[in-house]
């Protein structure tokens, strides 16, 4: 059986990457692949317990904010996504390790090199086969977010903080281009739609 692509949506707060997320699984759906549609922090009994310490409790020491990121990657990794996977399951996931490059080292100042030995504990040789980066300037994606109604602890840091984000998430884009893809957030819904499934169909669909 052939094993299912693996497919992150990552970028700043109210980019737009859950309801990306929910439009490009039913797109895949459709189109008749099993797919499983997930998001972190969280998507496992575990993650999802670890998901709520993470986002209502806090300020946390920023190493120990990281390893709890990765402790619920792990659980969901091995729980969810690799099993998944291994069915021959395409897994969309809102955020993955990225996020936690982009949050707590470019954002909080973890160092690069706890990130990486955490990610080769907790990831083994994981890695997305496609990352679509959903970029927005901080402020218009801040907006919508509060717009929506609802702040987590990570919204009220600061636009200093959430500018640092994009330019991580942008820089990660850059040095990976053959597993990531920059699509402007900036645009309405069925544009980002248009350009994402684009972006699918060349990387992952038509090889
Ligand atoms: N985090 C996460 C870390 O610090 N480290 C990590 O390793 C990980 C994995 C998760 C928080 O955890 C942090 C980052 C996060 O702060 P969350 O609630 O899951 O918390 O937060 P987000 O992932 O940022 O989710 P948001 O819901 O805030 O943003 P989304 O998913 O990007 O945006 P979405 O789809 O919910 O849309 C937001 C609003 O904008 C509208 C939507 O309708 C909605 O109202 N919208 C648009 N409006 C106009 N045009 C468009 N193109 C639109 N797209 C969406």
């Amino acid at each position: 059986m052939a094993r299912g692509r693996f497919i992150t949506l990552e970028g700043g707060e109210g980019a737009g990457k859950s309801t990306q997320a929910r439009r490009l699984a039913t797109w895949l759906a459709e189109a008749g692949l099993p797919v499983l549609r997930t998001r972190e922090p969280g998507g496992s009994p575990g993650a999802e317990a670890i998901r709520g310490v993470l986002l209502g409790a806090g300020p946390w020491d920023p190493v120990a904010e990281t390893m709890l990121h990765f402790a619920a990657r792990r659980e969901h990794v091995a729980r969810m996504i690799e099993p998944a996977l291994a069915a021959g399951i395409w897994v969309v996931c809102d955020r993955f390790a990225d996020s936690t490059l982009a949050y707590q080292v470019a954002g909080q100042g973890t160092q690069r090199a706890v990130w990486d030995r955490l990610a080769a504990m907790a990831l083994g040789a994981l890695r997305p086969d496609l990352t679509l980066v959903l970029d927005i300037p901080a402020e218009a994606g801040l907006a919508r977010a509060e717009a929506r109604g609802e702040t987590n602890r990570y919204e009220t840091l600061g636009l200093a903080f959430h500018g640092r984000i994009r330019d991580a998430f942008l820089a990660v884009a850059a040095a990976e281009p053959g597993r990531c893809a920059v699509v402007d957030a900036t645009q309405g819904l069925e544009a980002v739609t248009h350009a994402m499934r684009g972006v699918v169909r060349q990387r992952l669909l038509d090889r």
